[in-house]
Protein backbone atom coordinates (compact mmCIF):
# COMPACT_ATOMS: atom_id res chain seq x y z
CA UNK A 1 0.00 0.00 0.00
CA UNK A 2 1.08 3.34 -0.95
CA UNK A 3 1.58 5.89 1.72
CA UNK A 4 -1.14 8.09 2.35
CA UNK A 5 -0.66 11.90 0.76
CA UNK A 6 -0.22 13.75 4.50
CA UNK A 7 -1.14 17.10 2.58
CA UNK A 8 -4.74 15.79 1.44
CA UNK A 9 -5.36 14.48 4.99
CA UNK A 10 -4.06 17.93 6.14
CA UNK A 11 -6.46 19.67 4.20
CA UNK A 12 -9.60 17.49 4.48
CA UNK A 13 -9.23 18.04 8.27
CA UNK A 14 -8.56 22.06 7.87
CA UNK A 15 -11.71 22.13 5.20
CA UNK A 16 -14.13 20.54 7.58
CA UNK A 17 -12.92 23.28 10.64
CA UNK A 18 -13.69 26.13 8.37
CA UNK A 19 -17.68 24.78 8.18
CA UNK A 20 -17.87 25.54 12.15
CA UNK A 21 -17.07 28.89 11.00
CA UNK A 22 -19.95 31.25 10.85
CA UNK A 23 -20.46 35.23 10.13
CA UNK A 24 -19.71 37.59 12.32
CA UNK A 25 -16.90 35.15 14.18
CA UNK A 26 -13.59 36.66 15.55
CA UNK A 27 -11.00 33.98 14.01
CA UNK A 28 -7.75 32.79 15.79
CA UNK A 29 -5.44 31.80 12.68
CA UNK A 30 -2.58 29.62 13.23
CA UNK A 31 0.34 28.55 12.00
CA UNK A 32 1.76 25.87 9.90
CA UNK A 33 0.54 23.88 7.09
CA UNK A 34 -2.60 22.73 7.85
CA UNK A 35 -3.36 25.81 9.29
CA UNK A 36 -2.23 27.27 5.86
CA UNK A 37 -4.65 24.95 4.20
CA UNK A 38 -7.64 26.49 6.92
CA UNK A 39 -6.55 30.07 5.81
CA UNK A 40 -7.22 29.16 2.01
CA UNK A 41 -10.03 27.99 2.63
CA UNK A 42 -11.61 31.10 5.07
CA UNK A 43 -10.24 33.34 2.24
CA UNK A 44 -12.42 31.37 -0.58
CA UNK A 45 -15.37 31.70 1.86
CA UNK A 46 -14.37 35.11 2.35
CA UNK A 47 -14.69 36.11 -0.88
CA UNK A 48 -17.47 34.10 -1.02
CA UNK A 49 -19.42 36.69 1.51
CA UNK A 50 -18.80 35.42 5.16
CA UNK A 51 -17.90 37.96 7.28
CA UNK A 52 -15.26 37.59 9.79
CA UNK A 53 -12.13 38.88 11.14
CA UNK A 54 -9.03 37.19 12.40
CA UNK A 55 -6.25 37.09 14.71
CA UNK A 56 -2.91 35.44 13.27
CA UNK A 57 -0.64 33.79 16.01
CA UNK A 58 2.88 34.68 13.92
CA UNK A 59 4.17 37.05 11.59
CA UNK A 60 4.23 34.21 8.85
CA UNK A 61 0.35 33.59 9.26
CA UNK A 62 -0.25 37.76 9.22
CA UNK A 63 1.47 37.93 5.49
CA UNK A 64 -0.45 35.02 4.21
CA UNK A 65 -3.65 36.04 5.03
CA UNK A 66 -3.72 39.54 3.95
CA UNK A 67 -2.50 38.54 0.83
CA UNK A 68 -5.09 36.02 0.28
CA UNK A 69 -8.36 38.91 1.48
CA UNK A 70 -8.71 37.30 5.10
CA UNK A 71 -9.60 40.64 7.08
CA UNK A 72 -7.65 41.08 10.06
CA UNK A 73 -7.86 42.81 13.60
CA UNK A 74 -6.49 45.72 14.09
CA UNK A 75 -3.90 46.57 16.46
CA UNK A 76 -5.17 47.58 19.48
CA UNK A 77 -8.05 45.38 19.18
CA UNK A 78 -8.88 42.86 21.78
CA UNK A 79 -12.17 41.16 21.61
CA UNK A 80 -13.19 37.79 22.77
CA UNK A 81 -11.96 35.46 20.33
CA UNK A 82 -14.43 33.04 19.06
CA UNK A 83 -12.66 30.09 17.60
CA UNK A 84 -9.21 29.43 16.71
CA UNK A 85 -8.17 26.89 14.63
CA UNK A 86 -4.47 25.45 14.47
CA UNK A 87 -2.72 22.31 14.20
CA UNK A 88 -0.52 20.96 16.54
CA UNK A 89 2.76 18.40 16.20
CA UNK A 90 1.18 15.79 19.25
CA UNK A 91 -2.16 15.29 20.33
CA UNK A 92 -3.19 12.92 23.17
CA UNK A 93 -5.75 10.70 22.83
CA UNK A 94 -8.13 10.79 25.43
CA UNK A 95 -7.03 14.16 26.86
CA UNK A 96 -6.82 16.50 23.84
CA UNK A 97 -3.52 17.95 25.24
CA UNK A 98 -1.40 19.01 23.06
CA UNK A 99 2.66 19.60 21.82
CA UNK A 100 3.25 22.75 19.72
CA UNK A 101 5.96 24.55 18.23
CA UNK A 102 7.86 22.88 15.79
CA UNK A 103 6.85 25.72 13.63
CA UNK A 104 8.38 28.36 16.24
CA UNK A 105 5.15 30.12 16.70
CA UNK A 106 4.14 28.66 20.62
CA UNK A 107 4.04 31.66 21.81
CA UNK A 108 1.54 33.82 20.01
CA UNK A 109 -0.45 30.31 19.23
CA UNK A 110 -0.79 30.26 23.22
CA UNK A 111 -1.79 33.68 23.63
CA UNK A 112 -4.71 33.42 20.91
CA UNK A 113 -5.69 30.16 21.82
CA UNK A 114 -6.28 31.25 25.49
CA UNK A 115 -8.68 33.84 24.31
CA UNK A 116 -10.65 32.04 22.50
CA UNK A 117 -13.93 29.95 23.35
CA UNK A 118 -12.93 27.03 21.80
CA UNK A 119 -9.96 25.51 19.56
CA UNK A 120 -10.38 23.56 16.80
CA UNK A 121 -6.93 21.52 16.29
CA UNK A 122 -6.38 20.17 12.89
CA UNK A 123 -3.46 17.49 11.82
CA UNK A 124 -3.30 14.30 10.32
CA UNK A 125 -3.44 10.96 11.85
CA UNK A 126 0.14 10.68 12.09
CA UNK A 127 -0.14 13.57 15.18
CA UNK A 128 -1.93 11.25 17.02
CA UNK A 129 -0.64 10.12 20.02
CA UNK A 130 -1.40 7.70 23.17
CA UNK A 131 1.19 10.02 25.25
CA UNK A 132 2.71 12.80 24.92
CA UNK A 133 6.34 13.20 24.37
CA UNK A 134 8.93 10.84 22.94
CA UNK A 135 8.22 10.88 19.39
CA UNK A 136 8.64 14.75 18.73
CA UNK A 137 10.91 17.02 20.56
CA UNK A 138 8.60 19.78 23.00
CA UNK A 139 9.95 23.22 22.28
CA UNK A 140 10.38 25.65 25.05
CA UNK A 141 10.54 29.20 24.06
CA UNK A 142 13.35 31.27 26.62
CA UNK A 143 14.30 34.73 26.52
CA UNK A 144 17.47 34.83 24.07
CA UNK A 145 19.44 36.85 26.91
CA UNK A 146 21.51 34.35 29.22
CA UNK A 147 19.85 31.15 27.01
CA UNK A 148 22.86 28.89 28.15
CA UNK A 149 21.96 29.51 31.76
CA UNK A 150 17.94 28.67 30.72
CA UNK A 151 19.48 25.62 29.07
CA UNK A 152 21.66 24.32 31.85
CA UNK A 153 18.43 24.81 33.71
CA UNK A 154 16.33 22.52 31.45
CA UNK A 155 18.96 20.10 31.40
CA UNK A 156 18.48 19.60 35.18
CA UNK A 157 15.50 18.96 35.08
CA UNK A 158 15.84 16.10 33.06
CA UNK A 159 15.07 16.91 29.53
CA UNK A 160 17.37 17.19 26.80
CA UNK A 161 17.44 20.46 25.32
CA UNK A 162 18.87 21.64 22.37
CA UNK A 163 19.00 25.42 21.32
CA UNK A 164 16.93 25.16 17.32
CA UNK A 165 19.38 26.72 14.82
CA UNK A 166 18.40 27.78 11.19
CA UNK A 167 21.73 28.37 9.20
CA UNK A 168 23.79 27.83 11.87
CA UNK A 169 21.87 30.73 13.99
CA UNK A 170 19.56 30.66 17.08
CA UNK A 171 16.14 30.67 15.81
CA UNK A 172 14.28 34.06 16.68
CA UNK A 173 10.72 33.87 17.17
CA UNK A 174 8.35 36.62 16.64
CA UNK A 175 8.99 37.82 19.94
CA UNK A 176 12.49 38.02 19.60
CA UNK A 177 13.65 34.88 21.81
CA UNK A 178 15.05 31.54 21.07
CA UNK A 179 13.59 28.14 21.07
CA UNK A 180 15.11 25.25 23.17
CA UNK A 181 13.83 21.71 21.38
CA UNK A 182 13.85 19.24 24.34
CA UNK A 183 13.99 15.74 23.81
CA UNK A 184 12.14 14.04 26.48
CA UNK A 185 10.19 10.29 26.99
CA UNK A 186 6.82 9.73 27.33
CA UNK A 187 5.44 12.67 29.50
CA UNK A 188 3.27 11.04 32.40
CA UNK A 189 2.74 14.41 34.40
CA UNK A 190 2.10 17.35 31.83
CA UNK A 191 0.68 19.39 34.13
CA UNK A 192 3.26 18.89 36.75
CA UNK A 193 5.75 19.26 33.91
CA UNK A 194 4.19 22.99 32.55
CA UNK A 195 4.35 23.53 36.13
CA UNK A 196 8.05 23.26 36.73
CA UNK A 197 9.17 24.64 33.57
CA UNK A 198 6.86 27.44 33.58
CA UNK A 199 8.91 28.45 37.05
CA UNK A 200 11.99 28.23 35.71
CA UNK A 201 14.34 31.64 35.31
CA UNK A 202 14.37 32.51 31.10
CA UNK A 203 11.35 30.71 29.95
CA UNK A 204 8.81 32.24 28.49
CA UNK A 205 6.36 29.63 27.77
CA UNK A 206 6.12 25.61 26.55
CA UNK A 207 4.59 24.13 24.02
CA UNK A 208 2.64 21.80 26.00
CA UNK A 209 -1.09 23.27 25.63
CA UNK A 210 -3.29 21.78 28.35
CA UNK A 211 -7.06 21.79 28.04
CA UNK A 212 -7.07 24.00 25.40
CA UNK A 213 -8.59 21.89 22.78
CA UNK A 214 -12.20 21.75 22.71
CA UNK A 215 -12.23 19.89 19.32
CA UNK A 216 -9.67 17.76 17.18
CA UNK A 217 -10.28 16.90 13.57
CA UNK A 218 -8.05 14.43 12.26
CA UNK A 219 -7.75 13.26 8.41
CA UNK A 220 -7.36 9.88 8.01
CA UNK A 221 -6.97 7.89 4.98
CA UNK A 222 -10.70 6.60 5.33
CA UNK A 223 -12.20 9.68 6.16
CA UNK A 224 -12.31 12.06 9.32
CA UNK A 225 -12.78 11.42 12.71
CA UNK A 226 -13.65 14.34 15.31
CA UNK A 227 -12.34 13.90 18.82
CA UNK A 228 -13.81 15.79 21.77
C1 LIG B 1 1.77 24.95 14.31
O1 LIG B 1 2.39 24.34 13.23
C2 LIG B 1 2.56 24.48 15.42
O2 LIG B 1 2.19 24.66 16.71
C3 LIG B 1 2.91 23.10 15.11
O3 LIG B 1 4.18 23.03 15.60
C4 LIG B 1 2.92 23.09 13.62
C5 LIG B 1 2.17 22.01 12.93
O4 LIG B 1 2.62 22.06 11.63
P1 LIG B 1 1.96 21.38 10.41
O5 LIG B 1 0.54 21.77 10.39
O6 LIG B 1 2.77 21.93 9.29
O7 LIG B 1 2.18 19.91 10.60
O8 LIG B 1 0.44 24.57 14.40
Amino acid sequence: MTAPDRSILKRAAAVRAVGEVQDGMVIGLGTGSTSAFAIEELSRRVAAGLKIVGVPTSERTRLMAQQQGVPLLKPGDRPRLDLTIDGADQVERGSLDLVKGAGGALLGEKIVASASDRMIVIVDDSKIVERLGKATPLPVEIVSFGWRYTVDRLTALGLRPHLRLVDGKPFVSDAGNHIADCHIDEIADAAGLEAELSSLVGVVETGLFLGLASTVIVGRPDGIEVMQ
